[in-house]
């Protein structure tokens, strides 16, 4: 199977990243996580992406904070699928990071899931893999199933309760 590529801007962007990393171990998808910034160490985070498609990977993964150009940067050099999550940072909630990453220039394109959403960015990856891959497919399937089932679960506990 295709891994999946992870870059975080930094090391701080970690509890984001754990969403992602959680699913995609549920759903038994390789991956492999770095930390590279488009602006602090940009040569290793255009190395990675050049030689992404080479080294096995099926998509990207790209979380960055505040100015955030990290998903653009990579998706810049890779004709691999980026998907970009922008991360709240100390000030804006967020919205500089969610407009840095989704706002990019037509050519380009970034798959921007919502503010801090790892969960998404790691199911988004999954399902673009699955197309070929019928195996993985049906695992999304039982995993929706499943947590449809906690959803009904809750209903039916508020119903009983109020
Ligand atoms: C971004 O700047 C990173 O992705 C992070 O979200 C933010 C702050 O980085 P640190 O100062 O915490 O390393 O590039």
């Amino acid at each position: 199977m295709k891994k999946v590529g992870i870059v975080m801007g930094s090391d701080s962007d970690l509890p984001v990243i754990q969403k992602a990393t959680a699913i995609l171990r549920e759903l038994e998808i390789p991956f492999e996580a770095h930390v590279y910034s488009a602006h602090r160490t940009p040569l290793q985070a255009h190395d990675f992406a050049a030689g992404a498609r080479e080294a096995g990977f099926g998509v990207l993964i790209a979380a960055a904070g505040m100015a955030a150009h990290l998903a653009g940067a990579i998706a810049a050099n890779t004709s691999l699928p980026v998907i970009g999550i922008p991360c709240k940072g100390p000030a804006l909630d967020g919205l500089d990071a969610l407009l840095s990453t989704v706002q990019m220039p037509s050519g380009i394109p970034v798959a921007t899931v919502g503010v801090n959403n790892g969960a998404n960015a790691a199911l988004l990856a999954a399902q673009i893999l699955a197309v070929e891959d019928a195996a993985l497919a049906a695992r999304l399937a039982a995993k929706r199933a499943a947590d449809a089932a906690k959803v009904l679960e809750k209903d039916a506990g508020i119903t009983a309760k109020l």
